[in-house]
């Protein structure tokens, strides 16, 4: 008898922008990411669009990628090797409504993704869909801002349903957007926004993070009416904040960052904003426009379960001074907690903040939770007979693993571990590919040389027998 249930869903999760390549395949349209080159050229357009995002740039990582388009059968057949019993993917919006105003669904790239099913069903591995992966279409950011525009909503949900109503007998777990709070911390790619100068971002970002809170009830609807088996899920990007001391400034500062992460899931989640969100919207000068019936649609479509990435901890102090140390090492700015190891790009690593942050989320909501990324990213080296020796990663993951069954055995619910770029694909934040997650490497560089051949790298074996004894070797210390 293990910890972790028998159906415990084990596998691994990519998105489409970032693996599958094929960026005007068969039809498809540009997604905001589709503009946005690699390394330190990245910077810019990502966080200051309305003066880079139209500039010309050398290289464009999302354009062939790993080119997953053209490669699934093999991808599919190694994670079934691993044991997969469940793979996370994104459909990527702008491949099946290409400028995301069409009437009708672009049918040749719907066909790529039965190819995608057809195979996931071969080996019986569950598909969790994710609807929404930073992939806006370009042509929506273009002509109306993206979700700044209440129309996208209206975009948005005819490509669910189409899509749901596609797949209705395919699908069980659908997750509406991915890390809906990143509309907060990177706009172009959370919700397609570019700011112009001289304007209130947080009255632009909480308008657009309404729209998109609104579009995840109006897609719950649509599931619920499509097939009442479906199971629909929000996607936090999470990692607990802690005080920097215990002096009760700290710890009342922490409570008000934490606020910012759970305020999307207390809408998704409980049905309504907040009352914390009256004082926050008056001191951030914040004034949302509900239409008619939101209030209705918010409360009567909440999500079944609450998915989440996991990356790290924070940690805020009250003092501003304390604070000029603030340090932005990924999306999140942080302290730099002084009982905590740092990755290569300067993620602080903290296992236990994993089970804390899982007993947090499930006290505040008693809803089945579902790890969909964990994972480090890191450099590897390929050794002249071929092998990678990524042991960093092993220690990473079974740290982390180790946590995740101590929370359950706490008591949380948890459905399943789906580990991040379980195949090497371009990083969001900085657009490399050697900033790799994967258990199966993939040779392809920065500047995108290559031949994208795969190669199974030590982690795969091991966590091949993570799954395989569903987690008892770790519950053993193996
Ligand atoms: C999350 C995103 C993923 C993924 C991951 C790792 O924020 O949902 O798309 O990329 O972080 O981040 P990065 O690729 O920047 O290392």
């Amino acid at each position: 008898m293990t910890i972790l249930s028998d159906d415990f869903l084990w596998g691994g999760a990519t998105a489409a922008n970032q693996c599958e390549g094929a960026y005007q395949a068969d039809g498809k349209g540009l997604s905001i990411v589709d503009k946005l080159p690699a390394a330190e050229e990245r910077v810019k357009p990502l966080f200051d669009p309305g003066h880079h995002i139209n500039e010309t740039f050398s290289y464009y990582p999302s354009h062939q990628s790993i080119d997953m388009y053209h490669h699934y059968q093999g991808d599919i057949a190694l994670f079934a090797e691993m044991g997969f019993k469940a793979y996370r993917f994104s459909i990527s919006w702008p491949r099946i409504f290409p400028t995301g105003t069409e009437e009708e669904p672009n049918e040749e790239g719907l066909k790529f993704y039965d190819r995608l099913f057809d195979e996931l069903e071969k080996y019986h591995i569950e598909p969790i869909v994710t609807l929404n992966h930073f992939d806006t279409p370009y042509a929506l950011v273009e002509t109306i801002g993206g979700w700044r525009d209440r129309a996208t909503v209206i975009h948005y949900e005819r490509y669910c349903r189409a899509v749901m109503e596609r797949y209705k007998d395919r699908v069980k777990y659908w997750l509406t957007h991915n890390e809906i709070n990143m509309v907060l911390h990177i706009p172009l790619i959370g919700g397609g926004l570019i700011f112009q100068d001289g304007e209130n971002q947080n009255q632009v970002m909480y308008q657009a993070a309404h729209h998109q809170l609104v579009a995840s009830s109006l897609v719950t609807k649509a599931a619920r009416e499509i097939n009442p088996a479906f199971q629909v899920g929000c996607m936090l990007a999470s990692g607990e904040v802690y005080p920097n001391t215990c002096h009760p400034d700290d710890m009342m500062a922490a409570i008000e960052k934490n606020r910012e992460q759970y305020f999307f899931i207390d809408v998704q989640s409980r049905g309504f904003y907040p009352s914390y969100t009256r004082k926050l919207f008056r001191e951030l000068d914040v004034n949302i426009h509900f239409e008619p019936g939101d209030k209705e649609l918010l409360q009567n479509y909440t999500v079944d379960f609450i998915s989440f990435s996991y990356y790290a901890s924070r940690l805020v102090s009250a003092d501003p001074l304390v604070n000029q140390q603030l340090q932005s090492g990924n999306a999140f700015a942080s302290l730099q907690n002084p009982y905590l190891e740092q990755t290569e790009w300067g993620w602080q690593i903290d296992p236990v903040g994993l089970r804390v942050t899982m007993n947090q989320i499930y006290d505040r909501y008693q809803k089945p939770l579902f790890i969909v990324e964990n994972g480090l990213g890191a450099i590897d080296e390929v050794n002249v007979d071929g092998s990678i020796n990524d042991d960093y990663r092993i220690t990473y993951m079974k740290r982390h693993l180790e946590e995740m069954i101590k929370a359950v055995d706490d008591g949380v619910e948890l459905l399943g571990y789906t580990a991040w770029g379980c195949i090497d694909l371009v990083s969001n934040s900085t657009g490399q590919m050697s900033k790799r997650y994967g258990l199966i490497y993939v040779d392809l560089d920065d500047e995108g040389n290559g031949t994208r051949a795969r190669r199974k790298k030590k982690s795969f074996d091991w966590y091949k027998e993570v799954i395989a004894s569903n987690g008892e070797i770790l519950e053993r210390g193996v």
